[in-house]
């Protein structure tokens, strides 16, 4: 009988033996991606399921072994010892590989709607550039090959998903510069509301402008900001009237 347990124990240690050594090594985070972190995880499933079978027959034999036939109080001891010892041992690893499942099954999640956002973000980009739009950190721009006054102006960026561009650090002033292609532009700055207290198109209020000197000189009913007043590459808004025509920027964060 113990001969026949012991085969019998040495048999499934062997398969968990065999298994740990053709399971796959662990795997970075580098390359933890798709399909093969679903491998990966299902190698350390089955290998899991492989030591707990072991588990089961070792406590099978185990209880087996305590019936009434055994032959001595001396020999079970023994047994029990070693077996609970294996027992504690495969349920210790059994454990660990649990616990190396759930790491992979987050870090795939996580990396799958990394993908997900990026491969969204790209789409957007592409059909962003089919359409003329043009990046510069983290905004797409539009400038329009027409003439519309303000608030027209700002209706086509509106039906763009977008508004008229908020200007919002020297690197966009330079950027915007560069953009209109020498034109008088409007942007998304007006004092309609409030006469002297210019607001951006989202209700923020402006904190510094890139003023022309002399302006916003409110001569008459000047409530809109226009880019590329004068020859001064840098400080060139006005206010102006809102009803004159000109092309616009439009830009849409992303
Ligand atoms: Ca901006
Ligand atoms: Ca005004
Ligand atoms: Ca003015």
């Amino acid at each position: 009988m113990v001969a026949h347990v012991a085969n019998g124990i040495a048999q499934a240690l062997g398969a968990a033996v065999v298994a740990l050594q053709t399971a796959p090594s662990p795997p970075s985070l580098m390359v933890l991606q798709g399909r093969k972190t679903w491998l990966t995880a299902d190698g350390l499933g089955l290998l899991c399921i492989l030591l707990l079978t072991t588990i089961t027959v070792l406590w099978i034999q185990f209880n087996h072994l305590t019936g009434p036939h055994v032959l001595s109080a001396v020999s079970i001891q023994g047994c029990f010892k070693r077996y609970r010892l294996a027992a504690v041992g495969l349920g210790l690893l059994c454990v660990l590989l649990l616990t190396a499942i759930t790491v992979l099954w987050i870090q795939f999640n996580h990396l799958t709607a990394e993908r997900d956002g990026l491969q969204r973000r790209f789409s957007e980009l592409d059909k962003a550039v089919r359409d003329e739009w043009i990046y510069f950190s983290s905004s797409l721009y539009y400038i329009s090959s027409e003439w519309k006054n303000w608030t027209e102006s700002r209706n086509d960026c509106r039906e763009r998903g977008s508004d008229l561009v908020i200007i919002n650090s020297r690197e966009e002033q330079d950027f915007i510069n560069t953009l209109r292609k020498g034109q008088w532009i409007w942007i998304g700055l007006s004092d309609g509301e409030t006469e002297g207290v210019w607001k951006w198109v989202d209700g923020s209020e402006l904190i510094t402008g890139f003023w022309r000197t002399g302006e916003p000189n409110s001569n008459g009913e000047e409530d809109c900001g226009l880019y590329g007043y004068g020859s001064d590459p840098v400080n060139n808004w006005a206010d102006y009237p809102c009803n004159s025509q000109y092309f616009w920027i439009c830009e849409k964060r992303i």
